[in-house]
């Protein structure tokens, strides 16, 4: 390696440092609670996916906004995805559900309102029927 070719290589590693410590850092608002935080979940949902079907929590999943609410997801079977959709479509959160094992994640919605869950994996052939709207509500 030439004396260009390090200065090339101290470049592009000052430029990955600067980087990382710029968008990791607690100036990004987002980060704040998204990573140098750990909230405790005000409630804990869990979600079993099996055979193409969420099977959501009896009671329903409900919560107020601004609350931290966790979300454990299951499969039975294959690998799917649990998302959560706005009405218009958009897409909330999103985490894949590997089968063996709790899969997690720690949410705090803003917006109070209805949010649909479909799965963001393709699972299989019924794939598309894994749509539950509504099944989140955010409460004032
Ligand atoms: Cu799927």
């Amino acid at each position: 390696m030439d004396k260009e070719e390090r200065r090339w290589l101290f470049v592009l590693i000052a430029v990955f440092l600067v980087f990382n410590a710029f968008t990791l850092s607690p100036l990004i608002p987002w980060q704040g609670w998204l990573l140098w935080s750990r909230p405790e979940p005000s409630q804990r949902f869990a979600i079993h996916a099996e055979d193409y079907r969420f099977e959501l929590p009896p009671g329903g999943i409900e919560f107020g906004a601004g609350e931290y609410v966790e979300f454990v997801a299951t499969s039975g079977d294959v690998t799917y995805g649990f998302g959560a959709f706005r009405p218009d479509g958009t897409l909330v959160f999103q985490m894949q559900v590997l089968p063996g094992m709790e899969n997690r994640m720690i949410w705090r919605f803003d917006e109070p309102g209805s949010y649909d869950v479909r799965s963001t994996e393709y699972s299989g052939p019924r794939h598309s029927e894994m749509y539950v709207p509504g099944a989140i509500r955010v409460i004032p």
